[in-house]
């Protein structure tokens, strides 16, 4: 399960590895299922602010950022001590038109550190047709560059923020995924994802590593999970693991920390951060 000094150099040149396998087809069955029996009692596919900071309100997602496994392949990229800063749930029902502009996670999350990644888990198979990501080898060598805010409320992404020069899809690579595969890309790499065409949900759920000694720039306090060795800087304070799903303390701080994160994603934006973030039509947060 460990990479080997080949795959770790590969990521270094590339920016991202894939597919690698974390866990049995029936485990992510069995992660999907605990998302659906959510789903199924409150009306219908997730959507606005449960679809970010997702671990603090979703037991099993709690479980699944600490998976050995995952954890295994994150420690040789970013070292022992990881912390989750957040995480996001990315469904794409048959027909629904999402998709995700060509961007860079680093854009609007705030961090001061580019050793920053992203494990994206394949709870259902990831396709060309259902709307699988595609990402740009190499393009994290670019640093932070510009990004647009767009307009389009199928855009996912919070602010629609898009890379409008400087995209050469001839050179990308979609990244198809098994159900129990992983992908993991830097934060500064340049990715995207088509809308689903086929005639069954596509569903993954995205994990956002960081090292302790990341600091966010946009606001003074900040959280996040310790999830591996040790914090030895205290830039973030600790979240509240779920007791249950979607018990009333994990809501409530669910809801304070989403606020942070709306004001983070939305710095210098004349939008109100938690409207924008809690409208379904909206994308509520992004990647
Ligand atoms: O799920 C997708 O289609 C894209 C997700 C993404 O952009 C990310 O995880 O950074």
């Amino acid at each position: 399960m460990i990479l080997s000094a080949d795959e770790i150099k590969r990521y270094k040149d590339t920016g991202l590895i894939f597919p690698q396998r974390v866990m049995t087809t029936d485990d992510a069955a069995n992660y999907l299922a605990e998302l659906e029996a959510y789903e199924k009692n409150s009306g219908g596919p997730i959507n606005g602010k449960w679809r970010y900071k997702s671990h603090l309100v979703f037991p099993w997602f709690d479980q699944l950022m600490r998976h050995p496994a995952i954890l295994e392949l994150v420690r040789p990229i970013l070292g022992d001590d990881l912390m989750v800063w957040t995480t996001h749930i990315y469904p794409k029902e048959p027909g629904d038109g999402r998709f995700i502009s060509w961007h860079q996670d680093s854009a609007h999350w705030g961090l001061d550190s580019n050793q920053v990644l992203t494990v994206w888990v394949a709870l259902t198979n990831a396709t060309r047709e259902n709307g699988c990501m595609r990402m740009l080898p190499g393009s994290h060598h670019n640093g932070q560059v510009e990004h647009q805010d767009t307009e389009d409320p199928n855009n996912f992404l919070t602010r629609g923020q898009t890379i409008l020069n400087g995209i050469d899809e001839d050179q990308s690579v979609w990244v198809e995924l098994k159900a129990g595969e992983v992908s993991i890309h830097h934060v500064d790499l340049f990715h995207a994802s088509t809308p689903n065409r086929s005639g069954q949900r596509r569903v993954g759920v995205a994990i956002r590593y960081i090292t302790p000694a990341a600091r966010q720039t946009r606001i003074d306090v900040d959280y996040a999970t310790l999830v591996s060795g040790e914090d030895r800087f205290g830039h973030f304070k600790e979240e509240i693991a779920p007791v249950s799903t979607m018990s009333s303390d994990a809501i409530a701080f669910h809801e304070h920390v989403a606020d942070l994160q709306g004001q983070i994603y939305l710095t210098n934006t004349d939008r109100n951060s938690i409207a924008g973030l809690q409208d379904p039509q909206r994308s509520d947060t992004n990647s």
